[in-house]
């Protein structure tokens, strides 16, 4: 496996010797061979990114042939608490170690995810571009009753997974309130699960992001983001980045190719434009910079007590 962190958030990505998304050796299509992954070898995936080997934090990547023959890579995105449709920080990850590998050389490339096809350029050994798949807003100005603190209004939104974005954090957003970030966030994703608020066909709505105003001048906002396992992204978030664009656009209050800056609770930054996507919504590019930090095996010894990861 070999690490990396894009904008301090780490990706995992598993090289070689990995699980068997099946059948056999061999392309198929990717959304049904990360079903098959999950439903096989979930746990597995999980003890791959869990304490004592990693920490909640961590997204895994697999590498996987790409069905499709256009494609540099295939990518299998998963964190704590199971599969990720996209990842637009493990993209830019899985970019630069593949690049660090040898792999890819400067330049445009295309990887297979799970909701589709992404365009990745590589402009210099850590600074990836990711041009996503479609995004767009699916509701505007959703409010639900959170307990313990009022009313919340949010938009819910898609950018390869299901986003709940809050336009004004109920919670400043400064590094000391991170355990009150996650808190509230935490509430807000409860709340909208009891009210049977969901992304399209029922889809859960598993990352929330709340905004405020950036502290880097250069910057346009600047985000929490929980993720599905309760930790928060240290990036601003590839996909719900490409999220509140689809948001801004659909206000007006973003021009096709505007660049926005989104600065993340840690304070680094991904650059973002976006062109109209062919079904309403907005196609962005996310640019922003991966290095590598770590080679290594994992072990899985059947003695060690831990073996699954600590799941507390
Ligand atoms: O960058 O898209 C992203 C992402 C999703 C969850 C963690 N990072």
């Amino acid at each position: 496996m070999i690490d990396s962190h894009t904008e301090g958030e780490p990706t995992r990505v598993i090289i070689a010797d990995g699980p068997d998304p099946g059948p056999g050796p061999g392309p198929g299509p990717l959304a049904e061979r990360a079903m098959r992954l999950q439903a096989r070898h979930g746990d597995l995936c999980k003890a791959a990114l869990l304490e004592p080997r990693g920490h909640d934090a961590m997204v895994g990547a697999l590498l996987v042939a790409a069905s499709d023959p256009d494609c540099a890579a295939g990518a299998i995105f998963f964190n704590t608490a199971g599969n990720l449709g996209m990842c637009g920080h493990a993209t830019i990850g899985l970019a630069v170690t593949l690049a660090h590998m040898g792999r890819i050389e400067p330049g445009a490339h295309r990887f297979e995810t799970p909701v589709g096809v992404v365009g990745v350029t590589l402009h210099d050994a850590s600074t990836v571009s990711v041009v996503n798949v479609e995004s767009h807003r699916l509701a505007r100005d959703v409010t639900v009753e959170v307990p313990g603190l009022g009313p919340v209004t949010g938009d819910v939104a898609w950018g390869g997974n299901w986003f709940f974005l809050v336009k004004h954090s109920p919670v400043a957003l400064d590094t000391a309130a991170i355990p009150a970030l996650t808190d509230v966030s935490l509430r807000i994703r409860r709340a909208l699960e009891a009210a049977g608020v969901t992304g399209r066909d029922g889809a859960c709505i598993d990352h929330i992001e709340l905004f405020g105003p950036p502290t880097d001048p250069g910057a346009r906002s600047r985000s929490f983001v929980l993720c599905p396992g309760g930790a928060y992204d240290r990036s601003p978030c590839g996909t719900g980045s490409a999220a509140k664009l689809a948001c801004l656009a659909a206000d007006g209050l973003l021009a096709p190719g505007e660049e926005w800056v989104q600065q993340s609770i840690i304070g680094s930054t991904y650059r973002l434009s976006y062109a109209p996507g062919p079904t309403g919504g907005v196609i962005a590019t996310i640019t922003g910079q991966a290095f590598v930090t770590g080679e290594a095996r994992l072990i899985f010894n059947p003695a060690d007590p831990f073996v699954q990861g600590i799941r507390l």
